[in-house]
């Protein structure tokens, strides 16, 4: 068998294994199809079945949680971690609370976060979980008692040197705070580096909150780096209004970029003045509230219902920051109608399959999340190297460490792309490069 035949007899195996899980099919497959040379390469990869071993999680762990809301109504949700593959390190990968969230999104999470973890350089492995748990309208004490209740059974099966999850949607700086105190309390320790994306006060590392978004952006600098271009003065729409797009907009407006859009779940908003950083912080941060409030306090910004409508807005730099399929094959043919000189991925798997397609046709220079918004998790094991020395560095510290990482990453990725036949394509390049550094454990461990 060819590595191309290989190739495609995995794919259709795991599509037999895994049905109605589209999510994860289409991770899988954007993973497999720029691997053919690596087998073609690589035969001994072929013989150890790395493929087929690299597609099944580790283990899926899915449970009940019950808890009780405001009402005094009992309420169930379920919980998930998948562990998808820790032969670099132990499991690591946020949490999502959002009502959509099911096998499939966890597992096309999970995947990704492997390549993901390897391309940082650091040590991890990867995994993911999360609840259709949704935080939208609810007091602070529900989710309290929520993720009192999701941790007192995901408690069985993580640990420092194990497993680490992190935020993702719905699980910021308050989730993670009432995680880790159950945590605590009823482990009987004080395990600083059983989850990150703590606070300052007991564990946090400083740049986390910012840590995506800002390497979003300093990957996205040198992408454009490349083809002679910088942010300054370029016009920047960037999806969502959560943790990765606020300090990716931060980043952008510091680099001289004019982010004139930013959206939520129900819509977006235009401000060609420039989107005020501080209102939407108060806005989505403080209050918790919904995007369109920005126009009460802009009466020049405009609102629009509907979230894919952001992508017709003309712009030079795209950076989708919000959820999985949220930019397709149509709203990438307009953006490249519009002029678009660069796509980077701050969520994970925003665009889908055929969108990226029409993105490397156009020759537009694009940066894949599993590359782009590596910085999340980098800093992650920034904060895990902090708490295994007891020790804190400055912010300066951090910010330099994970710039060096995202540039690192851009490089790697841009190599093997060239080296495997690929030319300028950082989707094969990520997808090859974090996959060598797996795949090469993985021979050393033996069949395990
Ligand atoms: P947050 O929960 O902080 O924010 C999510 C944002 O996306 C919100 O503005 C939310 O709007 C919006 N959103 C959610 N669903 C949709 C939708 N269907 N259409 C449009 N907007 C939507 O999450 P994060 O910012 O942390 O995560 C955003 C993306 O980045 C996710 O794909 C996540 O996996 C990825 N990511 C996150 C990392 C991290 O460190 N946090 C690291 C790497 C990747 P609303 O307020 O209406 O819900
Ligand atoms: O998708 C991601 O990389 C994250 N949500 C961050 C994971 C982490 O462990 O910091």
């Amino acid at each position: 068998m060819n590595s191309k035949e290989y190739v495609q007899s995995v794919y259709k195996m795991v599509e037999k294994r895994n049905p109605n899980e589209s999510e994860f099919l289409d991770a899988v497959k954007e993973v497999v199809t720029s691997l053919e040379p690596v087998f073609e390469r690589h035969p001994e990869f072929m013989e150890a079945g790395l493929l087929e071993r690299i597609t099944e999680p580790e283990r899926v762990i899915s449970f009940r949680v019950p808890w009780v809301d405001d009402q005094g109504k009992v309420q169930v949700n379920r919980g998930f971690r998948v562990q998808f593959n820790s032969a670099i390190g132990p499991y690591k990968g946020g949490l999502r609370f959002h009502p959509s969230v099911n096998q499939s999104i966890i597992k096309f999470l999970g995947f990704e976060q492997t390549y993901k973890n390897s391309l940082t350089g650091l040590p991890i492995g990867g995994g993911k979980g999360g609840s259709d748990f949704d935080p939208k309208g609810k007091s602070d004490n529900e989710v309290m008692r929520f993720c009192q209740a999701f941790m007192a059974e995901l408690q069985k099966y993580i640990g420092s040197d194990l497993d680490i999850p992190a935020g993702d949607i719905g699980v910021g700086g308050r989730e993670i705070g009432y995680m880790y105190g159950y945590y605590n309390k009823i482990r009987n320790t004080r395990a600083q580096g059983v989850l990150t994306g703590k606070g300052l006060t007991y564990g946090g590392s400083l740049v986390r909150t910012e840590a995506t978004g800002y390497g979003l952006v300093y990957f996205t600098e040198e992408m454009l780096k490349d083809a002679g271009r910088s942010f300054k003065n370029r016009r920047v729409v960037v999806s969502g209004s959560g943790n990765v797009a606020i300090f990716a907009i931060q980043k952008v407006q510091e680099l001289g970029g004019l982010v004139i859009s930013c959206s939520d779940s129900n819509g977006y908003i235009v401000d060609e003045n420039g989107i005020n950083l501080d209102l939407v912080k108060e806005i989505k941060l403080v209050k918790r509230g919904r995007i369109k409030e920005y126009v009460d306090h802009v009466p020049t910004a405009q609102y629009f219902e509907g979230y894919t409508g952001i992508w017709t807005i003309p712009c030079d730099i795209a950076l989708p920051c919000a959820t999985q399929g949220e930019l397709d094959a149509e709203a990438a043919r307009t953006l490249v109608k519009n002029g678009v000189i660069a796509v980077a991925e701050g969520a994970n798997m925003p665009s889908t399959l055929e969108a990226i397609d029409v993105f490397l046709e156009n020759k537009v220079p694009f940066g894949p999340g599993k590359a782009a918004n590596a910085g999340g998790v980098a800093c992650s094991a920034l904060e895990m190297s902090q708490n295994s020395m007891r020790y804190s560095w400055t912010f300066e510290e951090v910010d330099a460490k994970l710039k060096q990482i995202m540039q690192d990453i851009y490089t790697s990725s841009k190599e093997a792309s060239e080296e495997f036949g690929f030319g300028y394509n950082l989707v094969a390049g990520s997808n090859i490069a974090g996959f060598m550094k797996v795949a090469t454990t993985m021979m050393a461990h033996g069949i395990v």
